[in-house]
């Protein structure tokens, strides 16, 4: 298992906290599949997908999704403690995509699972977990939206 880091040993400033939201960013564009399968439930479609959290990253940390669509979110805690997956603003028009819209969160306790549903616009959202220090740890990741 990892070794949690205090900060003060890591260098200043939130270097690698920088660093990894580059390279999801980065990854995030690159990737072209791994998105939500689109299904049909009870007449409505949906994606289902899923990323699951440990002690300190999120896995796939870059996930790909249709815009538009709804999202139902299953996140899988494997980890000791406690971790969630928040997204600041999703669902915005256009320009707005980020900037407006409503407050993903979701929390679930060592070994158990929980789900969100939302339905992002087209945009690049960046998603942490709002856990203590966790995101400077390296739970960060991009989820896109793309048509
Ligand atoms: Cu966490």
């Amino acid at each position: 298992m990892p070794q949690r880091k205090d900060v003060s040993t890591t260098g200043p400033s939130g270097r690698g906290y920088a660093r990894r939201i580059a390279a999801a960013l980065l990854g995030g564009l690159l990737l072209a599949g791994c998105g939500g399968r689109v299904a049909e439930r009870n007449g409505a479609r949906v994606q289902a997908i899923a990323i699951t959290s440990a002690e300190f990253a999120f896995a796939p940390a870059q996930v790909r999704v249709r815009a538009n669509v709804p999202v139902q979110l299953t996140l899988d805690n494997r980890g000791l403690l406690t971790h969630d997956l928040t997204i600041d603003r999703v669902g915005g028009p256009g320009w707005l995509a980020g900037l407006v819209g409503h407050r993903v969160h979701v929390e679930a306790g060592p070994g158990s699972r929980a789900i969100a549903t939302f339905t992002p616009t087209p945009g690049a959202y960046l998603f942490y977990c709002a856990q203590d220090r966790h995101a400077i740890d390296g739970m960060v990741g991009i989820l896109i939206a793309a048509d």
